[in-house]
């Protein structure tokens, strides 16, 4: 918690890639999921609610490493580059849907919040949420003494949950939740095993339902946070109080509290 101060409840909300573009056409945004998430953000954001938003690379950015990776190999310099303007391009989409719905949104893209991997500042998201306004990232590619690396946008959720306190994480994706072998949501999942990844559509360079999964229940172990994978109708109702999506939690969870009570 920067500060040691924590702010007003903030909610992080990660934007899913497979929402925000129409992951099997390369390049190709989701204009009517942009517009129904600026009302539903702005909505809440109207209301008093404290927001940051993380968006995926959907279309934009996995196209871009899967196409370059398979040609070259591996991305330079040069490569890096192009990803981080395809990403931009996708972000600077967004923002301008966002600020048009009446949404104060502040672009930071991944790559100036976080040099390597997780080695990030999310100093000033926390000076924008104290202002009124609604900080926005996405998952980016930086490039390091090491070469390149990719920041997923579920990483950089988790960890701007931690260093601003918030206690509600919200995955919106293109599923109502995570759904078992037939079609239904699970309600609370509690257990890795749970989880089928069936069904990814396009490219997924950073991996899908289990891989978000996994980091939500490793995060849920040792935070005091609600997580929640939905998709928009779930966000919506969510934010208006209701109940929706899955829940996330570790099973041990509750366990490693007790045991730690004196
Ligand atoms: O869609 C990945 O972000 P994600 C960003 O949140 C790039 O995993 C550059 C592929």
């Amino acid at each position: 918690v920067i500060h040691g101060k924590e702010l007003v409840e903030p909610i992080v909300i990660k934007l899913g890639g497979s929402v925000i573009t129409i992951k099997e056409k390369p390049y190709t945004v989701n204009h009517d999921a942009i517009k129904r998430l600026s009302k539903i953000i702005f909505t809440n954001y109207s209301a008093g609610k404290r927001l940051v938003l993380v968006h995926g690379g959907g279309s934009f950015g996995h196209t871009a490493v899967s196409e370059i990776s398979q040609r070259k190999g591996i991305l330079d310099v040069i490569d890096v580059a192009f990803v981080q303007y395809k990403m931009l391009e996708l972000a600077t989409i967004i923002t301008k849907a966002f600020i048009d719905e009446g949404i104060p949104v502040t672009l930071y893209p991944g790559h100036v919040l976080c040099r390597k991997s997780a080695d990030c500042n999310f100093e000033l998201l926390y000076e924008d949420l104290e202002n009124g306004l609604v900080p926005m990232t996405y998952g980016d590619i930086v490039y390091g003494d090491r070469g390149y690396a990719i920041i997923s946008g579920d990483d950089l959720a988790f960890w701007i949950s931690s260093a601003l306190g918030a206690r509600k994480i919200y995955f919106v994706t293109s599923k109502p939740g995570v759904l078992d072998k037939e079609g239904q949501i699970i309600r609370r999942v509690t257990n890795i095993d749970q989880v089928s990844d069936l069904g990814i559509k396009g490219y997924d360079v950073t991996g899908g339902m289990k891989k978000k999964v996994h980091a939500a229940l490793e995060y849920s172990s040792n935070h005091d946070v609600e997580i929640r994978i939905l998709d928009i109708d779930g966000l919506e109702k969510v934010l208006g109080g209701g109940e929706a999506g899955s829940i996330i939690v570790d099973s041990q969870k509750r366990l490693v509290n007790r045991g730690r009570r004196k």
